[in-house]
This record gives C-alpha cells, sequence and structure tokens, in this order.
C-alpha cells in the first residue's frame, strides 16, 4: 500500500510539472518566430546601447527615455553602470539622444529606471515620474524638468505598501497616478513561483497622498499602463495572457473592465498616438527567448498597432517586427507625427519614419 502510494504522488506530481511546463511554454510563445516588418526608413540611435525600457514623448516633440534598466531574470549587459534618463528633441533633423544631469537630493548611484510618465502642469511646469528600483525595491521618483539646464531636479521618493514590484505608471494629476504590480511577491523564487502556478495576483494601483487603493486585479503579469485621448479610459497590458485591457475610469478614480484585446504575444508598454488615439504595443514574441538569453538565437521585437479601440472590431495590425539580428527584446513603441521610438529592456533602440 506504502510504494502504491508514493508512485500515485509521484505520477501525480509529475503529471502536474508537466502541465504547469506546457502552461509556461504557450504563456511565453515558446516555439513563435517572427517574420521580418520595417517602416519606410529605420536606424539604430547612437548612444542608446543598454535598454530603454519605456519612453514617454511631450506635445512639444521631446522624448523622455528610461535607460539601463536591471529586472531580475533578464540580461543586463551593463550591470555595473547606474541607470539613466535620455532626452531627444524629435524637431530636430538628426534627433541625438543626450542623458540628462539628476539634481537635487537623490541617490544616483542606485538610479534603476523603469516606466515613466510625463504630466504637465497648468502653469506649464513638466513632471516626470519614473517607477525606481533601488536594490531591487520599488519606489515612485517625481522630478521637475528644466529645459534650459537639460536636467531633471528629483523633488520627492514615493513609497507605499501597495506600491510594490512596480512596473509602469501613468500619471493623471499633479500628485495623482496608477501604477501596474507585475507581481504580488517581491521574493525571486516567489514570483518564480507565482508565475509557473499563474496565480493572477498581479494588478493596477491607484495613487494620491490622500488615498492610495487596488483599483484592477486579477492580471497574470500587468505591465504597461497609459489613458486614451479624452481621458475617460485606461489601457493595461498583461504580458503572459498576451492581451490589453480597456478599463473605464470613474470620478472616484475606480477602474470598471470594458473589454480585453487579444494579441497572441506578450505586451508590455502602451502608448497613445497624440493625432489618432491609436495604440501602440511594444511587444515581446517570443517570452521564452527573454528568459533563457541565447546571443546566437537571441529575442526577437514586435510592434503592434490597434486601431478602433473601443469598436466591436479594433483592427491590429504589426508595425515593425524583427528576429532579434536587429532589435532584440523590444518594450515599447512611442509616436509622434509619423516619427517612431522602438525601445528595449537591455538592448538598443530604434528610431523610424513612418
Ligand atoms: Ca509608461
Ligand atoms: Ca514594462
Amino acid at each position: 500500500m506504502g510504494k502504491l502510494l508514493v508512485l500515485t504522488l509521484l505520477g501525480a506530481g509529475l503529471a502536474l510539472i508537466g502541465e504547469r511546463l506546457v502552461a509556461i511554454r504557450q504563456r511565453t510563445n515558446a516555439t513563435r518566430e517572427v517574420r521580418s516588418v520595417e517602416p519606410r526608413s529605420c536606424h539604430l540611435i547612437e548612444g542608446l546601447e543598454n535598454g530603454s525600457e519605456d519612453i514617454d514623448i511631450l506635445p512639444s516633440g521631446l522624448a523622455f527615455i528610461s535607460s539601463e534598466l536591471k529586472y531580475p531574470g533578464m540580461p543586463s549587459f551593463a550591470p555595473d553602470e547606474p541607470g539613466q534618463i535620455f532626452l531627444m528633441d524629435l524637431n530636430e533633423q538628426n534627433p541625438r539622444a543626450q542623458a540628462l544631469n539628476i539634481s537635487g537630493d537623490f541617490d544616483k548611484a542606485s538610479f534603476n529606471p523603469h516606466g515613466i510618465s510625463t504630466f504637465i502642469d497648468e502653469d506649464q511646469t513638466v513632471y516626470l515620474y519614473v517607477v525606481n528600483h533601488p536594490h531591487m525595491k520599488s519606489t515612485v521618483e517625481k522630478f521637475k524638468f528644466e529645459e534650459q539646464q537639460h536636467s531633471l531636479v528629483h523633488l520627492k521618493t514615493i513609497k507605499h505598501e501597495l506600491l510594490k514590484s512596480l512596473n509602469d505608471i501613468v500619471v493623471l494629476g499633479p500628485e495623482q497616478f496608477y501604477a501596474t504590480r507585475d507581481h504580488y511577491f517581491t521574493n525571486f523564487f516567489l514570483v518564480l513561483l507565482e508565475m509557473i502556478l499563474d496565480l493572477r495576483w498581479s494588478h493596477v494601483v491607484f495613487y494620491s497622498p490622500r488615498e492610495v487603493k487596488v483599483v484592477a486585479k486579477g492580471f497574470s503579469f500587468a505591465n504597461g499602463i497609459t489613458v486614451s485621448l479624452d481621458k475617460k479610459f485606461i489601457y493595461t497590458a498583461d504580458t503572459t495572457a498576451q492581451n490589453i485591457h480597456v478599463l473605464k475610469k470613474h470620478e472616484n478614480w475606480d477602474l470598471t473592465p470594458v473589454k480585453v484585446i487579444h494579441l497572441g504575444t506578450l505586451v508590455d508598454n502602451l502608448m497613445v498616438d497624440p493625432d489618432t488615439g491609436d495604440i501602440w504595443a511594444g511587444c515581446h514574441p517570443n517570452g521564452m527567448k527573454l528568459l533563457a538569453y541565447n546571443p546566437e538565437d537571441p529575442p526577437g521585437s514586435e510592434v503592434l498597432r490597434i486601431q478602433n479601440v473601443l469598436s466591436e472590431k479594433p483592427k491590429i495590425s504589426t508595425e515593425y517586427a524583427n528576429n532579434g539580428s536587429v532589435l532584440q527584446g523590444s518594450t515599447v513603441a512611442s509616436v509622434k507625427h509619423r516619427k517612431l521610438l522602438i525601445g528595449t529592456i537591455f538592448h538598443k533602440a530604434l528610431y523610424c519614419l513612418l
């Protein structure tokens, strides 16, 4: 009886592991290859060699780029260098990326910038909010942008019990933002377990100085977050569920589900085209190639555009795709007047004319 029980338990255990492995391979598109798609003209951006995870473009055409992210489980080609924020002026004929100076009471050595979001106040002051992972923890840093000085002045660090394992942020008021928590756990091994079991404990948090609350939950891996042009809807990417959630924003900042757009690729950051309202999504066509990085068979890049987001049948098109020979691990695609910037977790960045 004892042996039979051991055998039964062993069999059940192996079956469960097998089932989980199959599920992970499906969630990460482990067998998928991409075919190249390239806009009219693209070139790599000089000076951005070690990641450009998130990119936010101001109405004036100035683009902020977060660079050199260190994220558990992901490769980093510049592990000893602190992160930086770069600026590019898309009004220039040949825009160049230049690192911004950071001033104020701020520990630059542990700067590890991830998702970013800009906010323009009524008096036209530009603020940049940055998800930071100093020593692999999560904070939100608020900076004031000083264009003449080409610098960011650090104003404050925001920390909260609910603001853990942060990924991206969208700022919608002088002190109000939504942020995605990509995992419930913060310990790497527990995160791994959370992913393997697909617990769906990832969520979206609302922050204001008065109130902090969870406003949307049940995500496998909540990642990019942004807002519609009319500010009525929030778009959130669920990476390993391979979809985008459209959520309605209410007066009290609560969010309610409207619909889910399935993309069949591992969606990372989302940006909205200021001219059309289309969503541009930086995606990972094959997540397994990211997790098990092999320079001989690198992870590729993919950018999708979603038109007529609120209609019954949104139109989804591939605007850029590459097998990793040019660009690896794309996270974001930011557009402004037919100019496109594509960023990556740890690799290069691309500038294209559409
Ligand atoms: Ca962002
Ligand atoms: Ca992200």
